[in-house]
């Protein structure tokens, strides 16, 4: 018998119930609830997805989602950071109430994750790749995962059968078991819900030996703000340790092997205690053979510093590590773009494609030198910001887009309504279903929240809360400072100056400021929870 019917009664009878509230599937197909593949990268930067922004990189495959289906300029995470990310995606919640407010606290794992609610559902769910926290993940019959960051080379995984260490490079293993569960479970009674998450292109950044050379070669255009002095904003920005000329490293970065920089003298000794794996945590996971493929670049590399490194201004010396910064991500984000490429391949091949909606995210967005930096955490866009392209043939319009401001918070409730699930009602999003089918006036939100905490840690960023708007974007930087900042985003999209304490803004402050009050009290943060997390501190 088919499950399905029996499974939508379940659904409906819990409705009645009134605990949670279920909409009606769209589907194209309404026979047979839609599959669902949710693909997301480790720190993928809008930016460098061609659908978004072409300067760096082309991005072909990933593309074929936002020309098949709709691309979303303005969606946003509700705190910048992975491990909490990936709890909000999954409890459909903010971090002070799911409790994963940073990557140190650990996760909850009893609360309710939206696999569970599919697995309840009649679906057959999986996920591959990394999840960053646990070794059990719920809710899902298969799954695959990394230990927590986990490695490029030669990457160990969790399994429900044991751990195991598979030879190979991280972007291609975690899509040749995608494609094998896929080959395997696709086509079954069950409909799927399946999450692809990749590693790349997370620091430390290591493409395969190919893909290294290549893009080794190629140079990229410095974005305008690659020598911000943080004039215009307040503290945080200016403590925060994420420059590439003061705090990326030229071992573990850059990849200048650690002995050539100690040749340089004191002032390049490499720091290995800083970053647990360093320059050889990595290049040592490799066997011979990988190493030697790796090597005529690495000598390249190493080469030029030699030669180069001492006469170098500090401008010179920016613009070197960008370009090597660039050099290493986007080549990881190429391998991304092929991966995906193969699994849209075989969609197509299988005819799967035509039922099954496939979502591409980032974790977060990131800074690729604006204002000087790398890594993420803050407010600011290009960290707030991530890319998401969602295609449902025959029921999202191809090559639409939606500049709404929509938030990670939304994604478990959009799948669950677009599979015709109840939605509980103590998840805190929005389904997305309206802006999708494009019945856009029942959308009626113009404003997110969001909360950073990890501080003191890694990078320091300090702990933040604001709200954003289309045309503002109002921050409070607590803890060990009491600060706030204004943007105007429509006069000033890069945000070098804060507006703040400008006469002409004094109303804007206070409308801003009493939003964000009651959104504080709609989502149930707060002082107190303020001073809760601020217990927790230092790594
Ligand atoms: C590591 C990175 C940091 C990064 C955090 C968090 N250093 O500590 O640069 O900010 O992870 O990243 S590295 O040793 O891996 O290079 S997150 O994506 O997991 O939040
Ligand atoms: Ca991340």
């Amino acid at each position: 018998m088919h499950r399905l019917p029996l499974l939508l009664l379940l659904a409906a009878l819990l409705t009645a119930c009134g605990n949670t509230t279920a909409t009606e599937r769209p589907a194209a197909d309404q026979d047979r609830p839609p599959n669902i593949i949710f693909i997301m990268s480790d720190d993928h930067a809008y930016q460098a997805i061609s659908a978004y922004d072409d300067r760096l990189i082309e991005t072909p495959n990933i593309d074929r989602l936002a020309d098949e289906g709709m691309l979303f300029s303005n969606a946003c995470v509700t705190n910048s950071i992975c491990a909490p990310s990936r709890a909000v995606i999954l409890t459909g919640k903010h971090s002070h109430l799911n409790g994963k407010i940073d990557n140190r606290m650990p996760f909850d794992t009893t609360q309710t994750t939206f696999p569970q609610l599919f697995q309840q559902g009649g679906y057959r769910t999986a996920m591959f790749g990394k999840l960053h926290f646990g070794n059990n993940p719920k809710g899902v019959d298969d799954f695959m995962i990394l230990p927590g960051q986990g490695n490029y080379i030669n990457p160990d995984f969790i399994t429900p059968r044991g751990d195991t260490t598979i030879e190979g490079y991280a972007t291609e293993i975690i899509t040749d078991v995608t494609l094998d569960w896929l080959k395997e479970n696709g086509q079954g009674q069950e409909p799927f819900m399946m999450m692809y998450l990749h590693k790349a292109p997370h620091r430390p950044w290591w493409p395969t030996p190919e893909r290294f050379a290549e893009y080794y070669e190629k140079t990229f255009p410095e974005p305008p703000t690659l020598f911000d002095d943080y004039s215009g904003r307040g503290t945080a920005a200016h403590t925060a340790e994420m420059n590439l000329l003061d705090h990326m490293q030229y071992g573990h970065d850059s990849k200048v092997y650690p002995e050539v920089q100690a040749a340089m003298g004191d002032e390049l000794k490499p720091n290995m205690e800083q970053y647990d794996n360093g320059f050889y945590g990595p290049y040592n996971r490799a066997t011979p053979e990988q190493q030697a493929a790796y090597k005529p670049t690495l000598d390249k590399i190493a080469t030029d510093f030699e030669a180069n490194w001492p006469t170098m201004t500090d401008e010179e010396k920016m613009r070197w590590k960008y370009q090597r910064y660039m050099q290493d991500y986007l080549a990881c984000i190429s391998l991304v773009d092929d991966n995906v490429g193969r699994l849209l391949d075989y969609l197509d091949e299988s005819g799967l494609a035509e039922n099954t909606i496939v979502v591409y995210t980032s974790d977060q967005g990131f800074y690729l030198g604006e204002h000087g930096w790398f890594d993420k955490r803050f407010i600011y866009d290009e960290s707030f910001k991530t890319p998401l392209l969602v295609r449902w043939p025959g029921v999202v319009e191809p090559g639409s887009s939606s500049s709404e401001m929509v938030q990670n918070l939304d994604f478990a409730q959009t799948f669950l309504a677009a599979a015709g699930l109840p939605q509980p009602d103590d998840m805190q999003g929005e389904s997305l279903m309206p802006l999708l089918t494009g019945d856009t006036s029942s959308w009626t939100r113009n404003g997110v929240y969001y909360h950073y905490y990890e501080y003191p840690a890694v990078h320091m960023v300090k702990r933040h809360y604001g709200i954003v708007t289309e045309d503002y974007k109002l921050v409070h930087f607590y803890d060990d400072v009491d600060e706030w900042e204004l943007y105007d985003r429509k006069a000033d999209p890069r945000e070098l100056q804060s507006v703040y304490d400008d006469p002409e803004y004094a109303e804007v402050v206070d409308r801003l400021k009493s939003e964000l009050t009651d959104m504080r009290a709609y989502y149930k943060d707060s002082e107190k929870l303020d001073r809760h997390y601020m217990q927790f501190r230092g790594e």
